[in-house]
């Protein structure tokens, strides 16, 4: 397959003013005529008379014209990509009559249907499976859609803009037509057709305009809905407050399908949603689930100004309308819920994944200069660390001179396809700071690792701290430029008081510009311990040689919240990777009281936030140990959290439970934050009272999963219990868990999750006869990532078992969904591409699956760069 490089972007020779569309839905074929008012672009230099459109090669071409000439074979050649027609003037109107079949599409790229609905994935090549069409984001046209279907089937024709016209057609059949007068690149067009419920709402923007608030879904879903209102009603208030941007149509309409490769797409005033991204009731959803349906809809409501309104000049910009978008909508949910709990969970996302990533064979600049299948860079790199590089921006800028700089970002380019040197520029013009040096952070790949000393002299009175930075090599870059870095750090003294810094303040943000640089600090009366890195105010690593006294004082006493938490992750890695070592030379484990005992003070401070505690007794996890290790014990990680998890449980098991009690409640469900603590410590207090492996707290287990009325503490004690050696009860609950919610697709889902989770020997035969249940259906994105990618994601013990069944098993299903799926399929692989991370027996079978799926026939783009790369 053929390799796309940024350095060979090039304007567009030709530009679509108008596109018009006509879908006539049948379920045998359905029938697409396009009208295209074409003309040449006056900012090209390419003088050609060819016209190259974008075409699947799945697209039957019935007719084609050119201002009514109907052309003939000689007049035009299809291809592998499209469709080349010679001759063209430079104004014309195109013409085309395509059939396509929705109903054998199981990529879900295009036009496809799904439980009886149809709907379209456009981003980002999949209006191409549509029409022949210039298919690139710089290209905007104003887009005019008539859907006609069957009337019964379908009730509810939907595009983007704004209703025009309807009528009734013979047989049965009814059609509107919908006009949208913002221009937009092709990615963002969507259609949906089928019989729908919606709820309906109403929105006043600042200015005074009302907008219709329409969430469409199976009437069985209606009851569902309410949130995701709520949630998109919040966005739009925050982006009118926080960024003084408001909605542009009369409509905005939300869709829920339960297939869908993404979990929700931004299309012009009719977002696509996963079910599992939209739908939330207390009976069926998690905490996690609630904050999940919140923080999407209010990414996918912001895209409408980052990435609808200015949107990407070509597919390599991705990140400037992603890490936009994922640093507004995580600081969305900052001031939704508790800011320091977010950014707990956002970072310890970005350092298992995202590092990962930065540290694999598919590591890439959030700003990649070549690609094979663009598909594969919906990345944690564009979103995730493309989000941590705006948030730098913003600290370096500080609050307002960002706001200024989004204010003339969005001014600037309102209605442009942009680059994210355009979106630098507009910060730098705004603010008048260079971030000259700034822009590795958009060119290189892999995560800079700071090691930093410090010294203090009692006789100057001055403390220094001195910082180094280096950047691993990754895939086609072995140097890296020093990076522009802030490095947000506090100072305490003996008492744990913060000490004022030169600015006047107690945090301070270093700017570090030099591969070594060295910070002085005056003024300094006893050697103070220094917080490093708050808040995370870089997506870096830290290597700065604290005691594990340190690491306990920082826990009590560090003023920033996130730090606090940062510091017992490092106290509970230093722990545990000496375990992992002790494993290794076959020693005894063997834990003293110091994790415990800071652990207790933790929970017995009344002061703080439940959620946070919560989050400082959960040892870190498995993935985040692998990815700090330089080659990745499975068994010995395992067994030693296990361990450290189980001593603990012995430890504080009187706490455990009394803070369970305190905890428990009995107010309705709700998904505030307050609510969300408490059960969060609660089932976390539940978990180590598990650990315990006392009969009793089996039963503590059992009364919370059947009387609880809500999902997240059903759920959270389902897979405590089946995840542990009470096989016997662990069955009965499960089989009661399906028959309950066999009704609810996200719920069984969950119950997919859990067993293919579970560390427990024996795993994988459970998984395969799990792919033959009447729950899983390979065709539903949803259910491969809860069956097939949680087994190989979230049950490392038993994915890596040494056997290599768990990666024969996995490179079977790649296989297979190749041809079915290649997005899911690309996904799935990702665990295998980072075979080089274990030991050299592990490597061997990994690198053979690897190889098995390379050599088994004709592979997707998709998945053959991924496989192709990790071999490299
Ligand atoms: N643009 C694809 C889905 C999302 O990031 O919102
Ligand atoms: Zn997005």
């Amino acid at each position: 397959p053929e390799v796309i490089y940024l350095k060979d972007y090039k304007v567009p020779v030709f530009l679509i003013d108008h596109t018009e569309l006509r879908f006539e839905l049948k379920p045998d074929k359905t029938l697409v005529k396009a009208r295209l008012k074409m003309r040449r672009n006056p900012e090209s230099q390419d003088v050609t008379r060819e016209l190259v459109l974008q075409g699947d090669k799945s697209l039957l071409l019935c007719r084609i014209s050119v201002d009514e000439h109907v052309l003939n074979e000689s007049d035009f050649q299809r291809n592998e990509q499209g469709l080349v027609v010679s001759g063209v003037p430079d104004q014309f109107l195109l013409e085309t009559v395509t059939e396509i079949h929705p109903d054998q599409n199981t990529a879900l790229e295009g036009l496809y249907r799904s439980d009886g609905v149809y709907c379209t994935q456009c981003e980002a090549e999949g209006f191409r499976r549509i029409t022949f069409y210039l298919d690139r984001p710089d290209v905007m046209s104003v887009f005019s859609t008539t859907i006609e279907a069957d009337k019964d089937a379908y009730p509810v024709l939907l595009s983007n803009g704004n209703p025009v016209a309807e009528g009734e057609a013979d047989e049965g059949r009814h059609w509107i037509t919908w006009e949208d007068p913002h221009p937009k690149p092709a990615y963002l067009f969507a259609l949906v057709a089928g019989d729908l419920k919606l709820i309906e709402d109403q929105y006043q923007t600042l200015s005074g305009r009302d907008v219709a608030l329409r969430i469409y879904a199976a009437d069985k879903d209606l009851d569902k809905l309410d949130y995701a209102m709520q949630s998109l009603i919040n966005a739009m208030r925050w982006d009118e407050q926080v960024y003084g941007r408001e909605y542009d149509l009369d409509i905005y309409m939300i869709v829920a399908v339960d297939f869908f490769n993404m979990g929700a797409m931004e299309n012009k005033g009719l977002n696509v949603f996963n079910t599992s991204c939209v739908l939330a009731s207390p009976e069926t959803t998690t905490d996690l689930g609630f904050q999940r349906v919140e923080g999407v809809v209010a990414h996918e409501y912001f895209h409408n100004w980052s990435g609808n309104r200015v949107t990407c000049r070509d597919w390599f910009q991705l990140s400037l309308k992603e890490g936009f978008t994922v640093f507004r909508d995580a600081e969305f949910s900052a001031d939704m819920n508790s800011r320091t709990v977010k950014r707990v969970e956002d970072v310890a996302l970005l350092r298992t994944a995202q590092f990962a990533e930065d540290a694999g064979p598919m590591a890439h600049p959030i700003l990649p200069a070549s690609f094979i299948e663009i598909s594969n860079f919906y990345t944690m790199t564009i979103y995730e660390k493309g989000a941590e590089v705006v948030r730098m921006i913003h600290t370096l800028l500080g609050a307002d001179a960002f706001r200024k700089g989004s204010d003339l970002y969005f001014d600037r380019h309102d209605g442009q396809a942009v680059t994210t040197e355009d979106f630098v520029k507009a910060m730098e013009d705004a603010s008048g700071k260079s971030l000259v040096q700034f822009r590795h952070w958009y060119n290189q790949a892999g995560t800079p690792v700071l090691n930093i000393t410090d010294a203090f002299d009692s006789e100057t009175k001055t403390y220094k701290l001195t910082i180094s930075q280096s950047c691993p090599a990754t895939p086609g870059q072995e140097v890296k430029q020093p990076y522009h870095i802030p490095i947000a750090i506090g100072l305490l003294d003996s008492q744990g008081g913060d000490l004022v810094l030169p600015n006047g303040e107690t945090t301070q943000v270093l700017e570090l510009h030099h591969a070594e640089q060295t910070f002085e600090f005056g003024g300094i009366h006893e050697k103070p311990v220094p917080s490093l890195l708050r808040g995370f105010s870089a997506p870096v690593k830290l290597n700065y040689p604290y005691s594990r006294d340190n690491l306990t004082f920082l826990m009590s006493h560090d003023s920033d919240g996130f730090s606090r938490w940062e510091a017992a992750q490092k106290l509970g890695v230093d722990i545990l990777q000496s375990l992992v070592a002790d494993l290794g030379q076959g020693k005894e484990l063997q834990l003293g009281l110091l994790l415990g005992d800071a652990f207790k003070v933790v929970l017995d401070n009344k002061d703080l936030d439940k959620a946070m505690v919560a989050k400082v007794l959960t040892l870190p996890s498995e993935a985040y140990l692998s990815e700090l290790a330089d080659v990745i014990d499975v068994d010995a990680i395992h067994e030693a959290r296990q361990f450290v998890r189980q001593h603990l449980a012995n430890q504080l098991e009187t706490e455990f439970y009394s803070t369970y009690k305190v905890c428990t409640s009995t107010d309705a469900y709700s998904p505030s934050a307050d609510s969300i603590a408490r059960r969060s410590l609660r089932n976390t207090c539940l978990s180590y009272l598990m650990a315990t492996g006392k009969q009793e707290y089996l039963e503590l287990a059992l009364v919370q999963f059947h009387e609880a009325d809500n999902m997240t503490d059903s759920q959270a004690a389902l897979s405590l219990v089946v995840h542990s050696n009470f096989v016997k009860a662990g069955e009965v609950i499960l089989d009661q868990f399906y028959q309950r919610w066999i009704d609810q697709p996200l719920v069984v889902n969950q119950w997919l999750s859990v067993q293919a989770s579970n560390p427990q020997r024996g795993a994988l035969v459970q998984v395969e006869n799990l792919m033959k249940h009447e729950a899983f259906n390979l065709q539903n994105p949803n259910k491969v990532r809860s069956l097939i990618a949680s087994f190989c994601s979230l049950n490392p013990v038993n994915f890596h078992a040494i056997d290599g069944s768990g990666y024969r098993f996995l490179a079977e299903q790649v296989i297979t969904l190749n041809s079915l799926n290649p997005q899911i399929a690309s996904r799935l692989v990702t665990p295998l591409t980072r075979w080089k991370r274990y030991n050299l027996d592990r490597q061997d079978i990994m690198r053979k699956q690897l190889q098995r799926i390379m050599d088994s026939g004709e592979l997707s783009r998709d998945v053959f760069e991924v496989v192709s790369k990790s071999l490299a």
